[in-house]
């Protein structure tokens, strides 16, 4: 089976070779070139079955290599107003959180078949104070096993959710911790082995906010769905009735759609004041990435990375996402009035968000120059690295140190609170390789140097989750607050399902 697959790999390779490039942007539409493939090769892979051998990189159906995000993104109408999520604060010290499954009605007059948490369609804001204890009284009311993972979370290892907390349909935990981060936006979502990347797909996924005494004394804009909106990201492909059928439309590469959602709002719109605003960007999607800008041109600026707030609030014209990544930006909309045509807009120009400026909204904030003390200590740039990670391939055959995930295996071992450097090498393939957002659980890394240079500003703050381009070598000082055993991983979804993970154990 595995040759092949190696095979299979090798034709799909040498096919895709023509339109794929080495970014895995989402930039460019492209039908898949056969013209270089013999008719034999043609006929066999027509004749292939697709349910139990995927071709890697390779969407048949859709006739399309996923390597370059090919499928484009409708723009959004802007006729319906953007969902909000309700957000919860613990009761007694708990919050409940149930999956559930139901169904939402996305598309006017149709009724969609979903997932969700204490609703039918993705999840709530969870909000919680650094400092304070609180319980996450999970409970699975899915047909399936699932966990809760708590994405960006400084946790203990046995309420980190990864695949060694299964929950059986029926089943509750409680997961108590105490917050011991500072200010932030995390988010939450299923990771049970083998069934994380359609759980998510049908709306499994929630944020968590933490505040501090820092954040409340910045003058940032923190109302929540007045002057501070969370903003969850996902592409998604519908069928023709209306409803997700993820195993139709998997892609090993990543699954991705034609349409975005965005809190779960199809053609969403914005209404804002004419004031500055504070927007949550997550990048929730499996497997798209995105490039946040304004079709005015204005820059806007970002003040959070993954983990916490940049030191100072910093002018940006545009800012990336991969899967997993999460933004604070504030849009300075007090320039704007009623009849401007403004809108968040992915890099090829599609419309994600436009905005809706209500002119009788104001507000004069005045936002701390100073947000935070994030420092890479000289220490920590002298650290010699004592972890080593080559990630490499694609589709179904992607490793992490020629290896893939096995639950019995532990990967690493590194001591509580000590910090140690993981390098971690993005291998390029015969096609060039892709971009691996590559994540860690239980903890908030520091980004040393890409390349063995300084990272850029705006990754110059507390991260979860790195982009990695092909022949990229990040230097992470990683720390773990915590025991147990955190899974590290690629967050382009179907990659992770596909082995590109590991666990480190943490005593
Ligand atoms: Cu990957």
């Amino acid at each position: 089976m595995k040759s092949k697959l190696w095979i299979t790999a090798l034709i799909a390779s040498a096919v895709i070779a023509t339109g794929c490039s080495a970014n895995n942007t989402n930039s460019e539409s492209e039908e898949m070139d056969h013209s270089n493939m013999s008719e034999e090769e043609m006929k066999n892979m027509e004749g292939m079955d697709h349910s139990n051998m995927d071709m890697e990189g390779m969407d048949m159906e859709n006739g399309h290599a996923s390597h370059t995000n090919p499928l484009e993104l409708n723009n959004s109408t802007g006729e319906n107003e953007l969902a909000l999520p309700p957000l919860v604060e613990a009761k007694d010290g708990v919050v409940d959180i149930t999956a559930q499954q139901g169904k939402t009605e996305i598309f006017e007059g149709v009724q969609t078949d979903t997932y969700g948490y204490n609703g039918s369609f993705l999840g709530p804001v969870i909000r919680v104070s650094e400092g304070e204890t609180v319980t996450f009284r999970t409970k699975n009311d899915l047909l399936e096993p699932t966990t809760f993972h708590w994405h960006g979370v400084d946790i203990p290892g046995e309420g980190d959710g990864g695949p060694h907390q299964l929950l059986q349909p029926g089943a509750s935990e409680d997961v108590k911790f105490t917050v011991s981060q500072g200010a932030s936006t995390l988010w939450f979502h299923p990771h049970p082995e083998g069934s994380t990347a359609e759980q998510v797909y049908k709306g499994l996924a929630g944020l968590i906010y933490v505040e501090d005494e820092n954040s409340k004394s910045l003058g940032l804009p923190d109302e929540y769905g007045v002057n501070d909106f969370p903003l969850v990201f996902q592409d998604r492909q519908f069928n023709e009735d209306k409803q997700f059928d993820y195993q139709a439309v998997r892609n090993e590469d990543g699954t991705i759609g034609d349409t975005m959602l965005v809190n779960g709002t199809l053609n969403p719109k914005l209404t804002v004041g004419k004031e500055k605003v504070r927007l949550r960007l997550l990048n929730g999607s499996n497997a798209r990435n995105y490039t946040f800008k304004l079709n005015t041109g204005d820059s806007f600026q970002q003040i959070a990375t993954d983990g916490g707030f940049l030191n100072e609030p910093t002018e940006m014209s545009e800012i990336t996402l991969t899967p997993g990544e999460r933004a604070e930006i504030i849009v300075d909309f007090s320039k704007y009035d009623a009849s401007s045509d403004v809108a968040l807009v992915n890099e090829a120009d599609s419309i994600l968000l436009p905005f809706k400026i209500d002119e009788q909204k104001t507000n004069t904030v005045a936002i701390s120059e100073t947000l935070n003390d994030y420092v890479v200590t000289e220490e920590e740039k002298n650290l010699s690295v004592t972890k080593k990670l080559e990630l490499f391939g694609m589709g179904e055959m992607v490793y992490i140190n020629d290896k893939q995930f096995d639950i019995n295996r532990i990967d690493f071992t590194q001591k509580q609170g000590e910090t140690e450097i993981w390098e971690i090498y993005n291998k390029p393939d015969m096609m060039g390789g892709m971009t691996h957002p590559f994540h860690i659980h239980g903890t908030q890394f520091k980004i040393v140097s890409i390349d063995g240079k300084e990272p850029p500003v705006e990754l110059q703050g507390w991260k979860d989750t790195v982009a990695i381009e092909p022949d990229q070598k990040v230097k992470l000082a990683v720390k773990f607050n915590n025991k147990g055993i955190y899974m590290f991983h690629c967050h382009v979804l179907e990659h992770e399902e596909n082995g590109m993970m590991g666990q480190v154990e943490v005593l």
